[in-house]
């Protein structure tokens, strides 16, 4: 079927595809560099194994070891999304070069670290948003910010400020906003003997970061949360109560990040957003997959990936109040089709979530009529939806579904074999 008739078949439902294509074509997603290298950085030993309650599994060839590696494969990444990616970087993709006098420890970062990005960005007309990276390195005590050693707590405080200064950095070169999400995977394995400590160091941290100077216009730190991770099963600092609570308490100048890998299996983060939305003026989102833990798999066109996008849309996320990130990696498969896939299932969601009658759904349930209500919310997701995708994706000068994955197969063989 053709986009006309599709374009007509949802105008009979009161929806207008033009507009709703429009929209998103405008909406940023932030596309995190970590999947083109399962989240290793360039400035700590990669044969030592992640840390911090996260694992990436599988070994499938191709793995980006350097930033000139990892910046090619973000370019062929960005030839086949449609939209408006920004980037996101953790401190671990720091570039140590000649120029800027080689690598220097995670509490010394400093801007010009990350100007190899920066013009990166700007070449690509790409904004960038930013993370403290509190894992994987040998300050790890196996605690960061709620470390009761003093020493290391100052290291990563240190360190936290200078991502401030880093994203106020990348916010005011590319003028575009630079979300700053700080989590940590502090943590105990068994059942802790002081539960309150740790979470008082951490608050106490998190208040020495964002003590320092940045304009909240530009930078917008955030804290995530998280229910548990590999090897701190018992008990996690930064628990959903205790960033919430920071987050609110605080609102002057950080935001709430939620996870959607980082709850209990039952709990939803498409219920949580409206919730948020009716008191925070701006939340953060890290999109992922959880299979039976934060397992991280690419995200799908799934049910609650599109309950979560449709929350965004009818709730004015898309208005600059939900800012939206990918985070998964898988190492098993393809990782620039892993990226790719991801980010056109966002994408998709939003626009599945764009092309329903918002208003006229929402007055139905005013009136109490639920009947109606089921009926056409069921019928709407037989619409004829990949012609408009395959529309969007044509107006955005990318590929239609069915059009890239040579590209990445090419790719594979031209590049990634060679990575040996
Ligand atoms: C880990 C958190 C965190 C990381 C990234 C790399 O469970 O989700 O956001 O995935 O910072
Ligand atoms: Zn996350």
């Amino acid at each position: 079927m053709s986009y006309k008739e599709a374009k007509e078949k949802y105008a009979a439902y009161g929806v207008d595809a033009e507009a709703a294509m429009e929209r998103l074509q405008a909406v940023p997603i932030s596309l995190h560099c970590w999947q083109g290298d399962d989240v290793r950085g360039f400035d700590t030993d990669p044969s030592k194994p992640l840390t911090g309650g996260i694992q990436t599994t599988g070994s499938y060839p191709g793995r980006a070891r350097t930033p000139g590696e990892l910046m090619a494969d973000i370019d062929q990444v960005l030839r086949l999304i449609p939209g408006t990616p920004k980037l996101n970087l953790h401190a671990s993709y720091a570039v140590f070069n000649e120029e800027n006098g080689g690598w220097v420890d995670r509490d010394k970062l400093e801007p010009k670290h990350f100007k190899p990005w920066v013009d990166f960005c700007r070449a690509r007309g790409l904004g960038c948003d930013f993370n403290p990276t509190f894992f994987s390195h040998p300050k790890c005590d196996p605690l960061t910010l709620a470390s009761p050693n003093e020493e290391t707590r100052r290291f990563w405080v240190d360190h936290g400020r200078a991502c401030i200064r880093i994203s106020q950095y990348l916010a005011q070169e590319l003028g575009d906003s630079c979300t700053m999400n700080i989590w940590t995977g502090d943590g105990f394995k068994d059942i802790p003997a002081d539960r309150m400590g740790p979470r008082m160091r951490y608050r106490q941290s998190i208040d020495e970061i964002l003590s320092e100077p940045y304009d909240f216009r530009l930078v917008k730190p955030c804290v995530e949360s998280k229910v548990f991770g590999i090897g701190v099963e018992a008990y996690t600092v930064g628990s959903a109560e205790f960033a919430l609570s920071y987050a609110a308490m605080n609102k002057e100048r950080c935001i709430p990040l939620l996870d959607n890998g980082h709850y209990h299996p039952t709990e939803v983060v498409s219920d949580k957003i409206p919730a948020l939305l009716a008191f925070f003026p701006e939340i953060a989102l890290h999109v992922t997959r959880p299979i039976r833990w934060d397992s991280d798999h690419v995200v799908l066109f799934d049910d609650e990936t599109r309950e979560i996008a449709r929350e965004i849309v009818r709730c004015g996320g898309l208005d600059g109040r939900v800012h939206i990130a990918l985070d998964y990696f898988d190492a098993s498969i393809n990782r620039l089709s892993a990226w790719v896939t991801g980010y056109r299932n966002t994408q998709k969601t939003l626009l599945f979530a764009l092309l329903q009658p918002n208003g006229a759904w929402k007055e139905l349930q005013d009136q109490g009529r639920f009947t109606e209500l089921m009926v056409a919310q069921e019928e709407i997701k037989t619409l004829p939806f990949g012609d408009v995708w395959e529309e969007y994706c044509r107006r955005c000068g990318k590929p239609a579904d069915g059009q890239w994955m040579g590209q990445v197969q090419a790719y594979e063989q031209a590049v990634l074999e060679e990575r040996v």
